[in-house]
């Protein structure tokens, strides 16, 4: 099964070009970096290092998440796997979220940061509580055991092009888990570590208006979509 990496990347220009160079040395055919509209050199970046740049004009972490994985669906991946573009998670865990795909053990694996490590100062109060928060109430809705929300995972591709995304925002990847949770796919989590972001500054969490509108999102898309 052939293997993309997707990572979208806004304004990443620090970390881009060794964060694909290191996830390039796993076993994975291609690393897609979803580039929306930075105004730094993230997108020359991370073409010379290899990855193949795919630009998405749409402001929102969705919309590039969206086109990251529609031109890795195109090139034939098998494997979908999501990474944030900060060095918050590890490549060599890579393998960690692969295998139970591999194994056909599951269909979406999930990398679970309480299961795992968190670095000190890598996750602040009020997102400690959101996780936890949303986990609980997804794990309720759904009828899914889920100890987080973060974006390192991986997913069948064929179950990915299933799922007619349509969050292009904050809620992607909550969107995700729910329709693979209601659509009873297998879903299972394994531990991963979380470290603080290399180089650059947060977009989301670390700024009050990223906390506000991923709180919204990821709590709206849990609720709405259990009706
Ligand atoms: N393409 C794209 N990437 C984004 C956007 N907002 C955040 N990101 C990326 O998503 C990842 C997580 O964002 P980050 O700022 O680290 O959020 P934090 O981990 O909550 O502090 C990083 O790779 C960002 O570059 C966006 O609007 N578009
Ligand atoms: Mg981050």
């Amino acid at each position: 099964m052939k293997t993309a990496v997707i990572i979208p990347a806004l304004n990443e220009a620090g970390n881009i070009a060794k964060l694909v160079q290191e996830t390039m040395t796993q076993p994975v055919e291609w690393v897609f970096v979803a580039d929306n509209g930075s105004t730094d050199k993230t997108a020359v970046l991370a073409q010379k290092a290899g990855a193949i740049v795919i630009s998405e004009p749409r402001r929102g972490y969705g919309y590039a998440c969206a086109a990251g994985t529609k031109a890795a669906l195109a090139a034939g991946a098998g494997i979908l796997a999501y990474m944030d573009g900060d060095f918050s998670s590890l490549h060599i865990e890579l393998p960690r979220l692969l295998a139970p795909i591999k194994q056909n053990q599951a269909d979406l694996v999930l990398g679970s940061r309480v299961l795992g490590h968190i670095a000190a100062g890598a996750m602040l109060p009020h997102q400690r509580f959101g996780n936890w928060l949303s986990a609980r109430l997804m794990s309720r809705l759904y009828h899914v055991t889920v100890t987080d929300l973060g974006p390192y995972r991986a997913i069948r591709a064929d179950l990915m092009r299933s799922l007619k995304m349509c969050e292009m925002t904050f809620g992607w990847p909550t969107e995700m888990m729910v329709k693979v949770a209601k659509g009873n796919g297998r879903i299972i989590e394994v531990p991963v570590s979380w470290h603080v972001r290399r180089s650059g500054r947060s977009k989301v969490s670390g700024t009050l208006r990223g906390s506000l509108l991923a709180a919204y999102y990821i709590l709206g898309v849990t609720l709405r979509y259990a009706r």
